[in-house]
């Protein structure tokens, strides 16, 4: 009798952030899409899915989730964590990052949403080692169980892996860098063997790396942070991905730079705003889809 379909699938954590979905019918669209497609191609893995949440978001993401486990007929390990409590479990980490990388006290990305992924190793079951997180506004074309297949690809000291970003966002906010500093890599395209910072729509963690980590308290230090900012003449308003991209450049065994077609990204905001010209070099990434990300609110192609 073969083994495979009656041998127990190992379990992978996938986490996401579900806040102030009561009433906004786009967010819970997103959450529907992310989760069946999430479930839908998970064939190699079984699925337990953490999503930070709100009172009220968790009682939208619940019937949600009880409709799209219905649809596939398939089952889902569901956990919920307070956002508040993780809040203030961060509440220092996220006040070294917040001025820095978000625009001002009260605009979209300074919400501490926006940076928790940075310390989820402190969030997550201390008997999870490793996770992936994704933003809900994705949808996966593929197993899931391949993605954590890239952690095989990580070096001894890689503690997460993200995919480029694919706009010409951080050619933007690094523009007095880059002049001061004209042969720096850091803001070109890849195709032009640059680095074009990091995307951080899907997540991989190293989270039993990140605990035992005696480097990584102080690199997320507000005092390195500062440093890291300023000599990188940077003020950005991403959130987490402005530090990864930082930390990526400074430190790449640090991070690991994965596929581009893992985390496909359809915004088209900057080629509006300034660089049609070299839009097209940063959105380039060739192979099937494996996930796509509508940020920006980008509406995601039907097949
Ligand atoms: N989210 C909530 N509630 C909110 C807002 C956001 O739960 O009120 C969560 C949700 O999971 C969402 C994620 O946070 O997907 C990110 O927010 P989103 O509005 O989707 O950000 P985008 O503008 O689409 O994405 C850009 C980057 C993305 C990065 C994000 C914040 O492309 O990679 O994570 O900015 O840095």
């Amino acid at each position: 009798p073969s083994t495979s379909d009656s041998a127990p699938k190992e379990e992978v954590n996938v986490w996401c952030i579900f806040t102030k979905a009561a009433g906004n019918a786009p967010m819970k669209y997103k959450l529907s899409t992310f989760s069946h497609s999430l479930l839908e191609n998970a064939g190699s893995v079984t699925v337990s899915l953490h999503i930070i949440v709100d009172t009220s978001s968790q009682r939208v993401a619940q019937e949600i989730l009880r409709s799209v486990k219905e649809t596939l007929k398939k089952p889902m390990k569901i956990a919920f964590y307070d956002v508040n409590q993780i809040a203030k479990d961060l509440k220092s980490l996220v006040a070294a990052m917040q001025p820095h990388f978000s625009s001002q006290p009260g605009s979209y990305y300074s919400d501490s949403l926006f940076f928790l992924s940075l310390g989820l190793h402190r969030i997550a079951p201390i008997t999870m080692s490793r996770a992936a997180m994704f933003d809900i506004d994705t949808k996966l074309q593929s197993d899931v169980g391949k993605l954590f297949q890239l952690f095989e690809s990580f070096g001894n000291d890689t503690l997460f892996g993200l995919a480029p970003e694919l706009s010409p966002v951080y050619r933007h906010v690094l523009y007095l860098y880059r002049s001061k500093n004209p042969t720096s890599k850091i803001g070109d395209p890849i195709m032009n063997g640059g680095y074009p910072g990091l995307n951080s729509g899907m997540i991989l963690f190293m989270l039993d790396r990140l605990r035992n980590s005696s480097s990584y308290p102080q690199l997320v230090h507000a005092s390195n942070v500062t440093a890291l900012a300023k000599k990188y003449s940077f003020k950005g308003h991403l959130g987490d991905q402005d530090f990864y991209t930082l930390l990526g450049f400074e430190r790449p065994e640090l991070v690991s730079v994965l596929p581009c077609n893992w985390n496909r990204q359809l915004c088209t905001w900057w080629s509006d705003h300034g660089y049609r010209d070299v839009m097209s070099q940063y959105a380039h990434c060739e192979g099937k889809v494996h996930v796509w990300h509508g940020n920006c609110n980008t509406p995601i192609p039907a097949t």
